[in-house]
């Protein structure tokens, strides 16, 4: 516990050591095993800055907010704890907004901390500097949003937003502290006194035994059972019970991308390679901390099995997951089994037990012919050495890098850069892959590489679309400031989906998605001490991201891309609008 002396509390003189809400805010997050905070300094919270780092908090100080909130968010991911994220108020807080409901909306917990403005003030409406209620504003966009007004509550305060964030379905939780409460000073002792070491901030949630039964008893009459893992099941750190599930079972899983590497992806029972077909023909699909959103088609149409509605009388869906109210969100589910993933597939083993039946051989032998298909179709692909460098020649040199380095973490977004990689790139190892998730967000490319690096102190590589790398790009000097073991490769394609796009009016200036050409990207690590490598071919890219797992110095690959090689928004052209029309 640290206390701030006044001279006019001086023990000396016979008075009770004082302390104040910095120290207050410092200790409780300290007690409750947070090292870090990722922030960007300025009124109300310089000071509070500057003394976590002296009181041995590590502080991480960013260009931009937004930054340091996706960093705070993917630090909670990768840990199972809550990463916190510091802002200034009313701009600082609106920039980390964006993190902050990206967090809530992956599941992942996160606290943002942000200074405010005084109650009188905003309330009264009195322009205050920085004034605005940003506990309102951050409400519809949190898990929960609490605002401390005495010392005496701050461990109140931290307490529950550590809770909120982790405990059930993980989320974003807003804290807000006014200017004011920092200063506010209160006897040492009772401070401490105050403050709360939160016990089991995510209590297991055992699942009902008629649950498990109805669940076994769907799976165990099921002629094409499949599995799909999601990033719940990777953030829920079950890694050897649902290995088990699927190896005592024999079913086939398809991984969601943040789950790729849970079991590594070259598993005999991966069914990734097979994905289009293995969706739409099974007969019985458990879902493992994934949801039924757009990104599994909402669990309908021709994605699925919608087809063999009349022979099987549809699909029949069993789910895992500790948000009872995600059940029957998109379609029916037969078998909901609420609980953590670790308790639940804990108790489904135990029914399993060890004389399960295989699924039938008709299926597996259909699965593995079309994922063999497949996965030749891309080595032939792969193997092909096309010039100018296209996404698969580029891949190809990133796939044996992650695989001669699976500790090494993987970052991801862009639209082309991001789907081509997913497919592309084997993981394997859980929790290596992290990327721009359920919103398809771009822009948490540098947060996500800072904290992967910092929270792992593995190297990190991350893959990204020069647009992508836009949005977060100015980070690049944190990297080097940090020296993080960090190798960004833009796939630079000169624009957004691709560089070849024009003026549709025919006017001077570039197409919207269009980019200047050739930019030297890599010259950005440079100014700031990094390394930087221009690759115009396999052999180039492969060498500079060589040399950066080597030598871990920040590095910047600028990885020249075919301009016509992407296609409009990537794998998901279907959701663009002009190709939606209904009329
Ligand atoms: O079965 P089939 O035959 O179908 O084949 C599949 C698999 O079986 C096969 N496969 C394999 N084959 C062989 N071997 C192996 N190992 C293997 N594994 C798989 O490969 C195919 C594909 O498999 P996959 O990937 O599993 O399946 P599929 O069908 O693609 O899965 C469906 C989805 C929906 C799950 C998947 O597509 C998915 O996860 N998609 C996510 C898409 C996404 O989120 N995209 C990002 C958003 S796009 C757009 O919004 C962008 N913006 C707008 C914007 C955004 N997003 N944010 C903000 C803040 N502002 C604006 C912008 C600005 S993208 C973007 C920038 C783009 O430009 P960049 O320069 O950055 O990037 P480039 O495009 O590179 O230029
Ligand atoms: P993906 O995008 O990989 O499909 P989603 O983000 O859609 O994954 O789904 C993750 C799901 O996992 C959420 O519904 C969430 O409630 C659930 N979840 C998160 N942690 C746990 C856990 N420990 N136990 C059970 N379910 C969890
Ligand atoms: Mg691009």
């Amino acid at each position: 516990m640290s206390a701030v002396l006044s001279p006019a509390t001086d023990p000396a003189a016979g008075a009770a050591p004082m302390t104040d809400g910095f120290h207050l805010v410092i200790d409780a997050l300290k007690l409750n095993d947070i090292t870090t905070i990722y922030g960007l300094p300025g009124i109300p919270i310089t000071d509070l800055t500057r003394m976590a780092q002296a009181e041995g908090l590590r502080m991480i100080s960013f260009r931009h907010e937004q930054n340091a909130g996706h960093a705070a968010a993917i630090a909670g991911f990768l840990n199972a704890r809550p990463g916190v994220c510091l802002t200034v108020s009313a701009p600082g807080f609106l920039n980390a907004l964006t993190a902050l409901a990206n967090a809530t909306t992956n599941c992942f917990p996160m606290i943002l901390i942000s200074g405010s403005s005084e109650r009188e003030v905003v309330d009264l409406q009195q322009g205050d500097y920085e004034e605005m209620d940003q506990l309102a504003i951050a409400k519809p966009l949190a898990k929960a949003a609490y605002r401390v007004l005495h010392a005496e509550d701050i461990g109140i305060g931290i307490a529950r937003a550590i809770r909120a964030a982790v405990s059930g379905r993980p989320g974003g939780v807003y804290l807000d502290l006014p200017a004011k409460l920092f200063a506010q000073t209160m006897d040492a002792a009772a401070g401490a006194a105050s403050l709360i070491k939160v016990v089991d901030p995510a209590p297991r949630q055992i699942p009902a035994p008629e649950a498990v039964q109805r669940a076994l008893e769907l799976l165990r009459g099921a002629k094409k059972p499949l599995i799909v893992l999601g990033k719940g099941a990777a953030y829920a750190r079950a890694d050897d019970e649902v290995r088990a599930l699927v190896e005592r079972t024999g079913i086939p899983y398809l991984p969601m991308s943040m789950a790729k590497g849970l079991l590594p992806d070259t598993h005999e029972l991966s069914a990734a390679a097979a994905r289009s077909y293995a969706l739409p023909e099974a007969d019985v699909v458990l879902l493992v901390g994934a949801r039924l959103n757009w990104l599994l088609s909402h669990g309908k149409g021709k994605t699925w099995g919608g087809k063999h509605a009349k022979a099987w009388g549809g699909q029949k869906f069993i789910q895992i997951d500790i948000s009872p109210t995600e059940m029957d969100s998109n379609v029916r589910i037969d078998a909901p089994v609420v609980g953590d993933i670790g308790s639940c597939v804990t108790a489904l083993l135990a029914g399993i037990g060890s004389g399960w039946p295989r699924p039938p051989a008709a299926w597996l032998d259909a699965l593995s012919e079309r994922k063999n298909k497949n996965i030749a179709k891309l080595s032939e692909t792969l193997a092909k050495d096309a010039r100018p460098m296209n996404f698969h020649g580029a891949l190809n040199v990133v796939r044996d890098i992650v695989k001669a380095n699976p500790d090494a973490m993987l970052v991801n977004e862009g639209a082309n850069a991001l789907d081509f990689t997913r497919s592309i790139v084997d993981m394997y190892k859980p929790r290596k892959r992290v990327d721009v998730g359920t919103w398809g967000v771009m822009g948490i490319g540098m947060g996500f590489a800072v904290a992967a690096a910092i929270e792992t102190g593995q190297p990190v590589i991350a893959i990204e679309g020069d647009s992508a790398f836009g949005f977060s790009g100015m980070e690049v000097e944190t990297i080097c400031r940090y020296q993080l073991p960090v190798c960004v490769v833009i796939f630079n394609n000169n624009g957004v989906y691709r560089g070849t796009d024009k003026n549709l009016g025919g006017g001077a200036d570039m197409a919207p998605t269009a980019f200047v050409k050739d930019a030297r990207y890599e010259r950005l690590m440079e100014a700031f001490g990094g390394v930087g490598v221009y690759a115009a071919t396999p052999d180039e890219l492969r060498r500079g991201m060589e040399e950066a797992l080597r030598s871990r110095r920040p590095t910047l690959v600028n990885a020249i891309i075919d301009e016509t090689a992407g296609t409009e928004s990537g794998r998901i052209t279907s959701l663009n609008p002009t190709r939606q029309k209904t009329t």
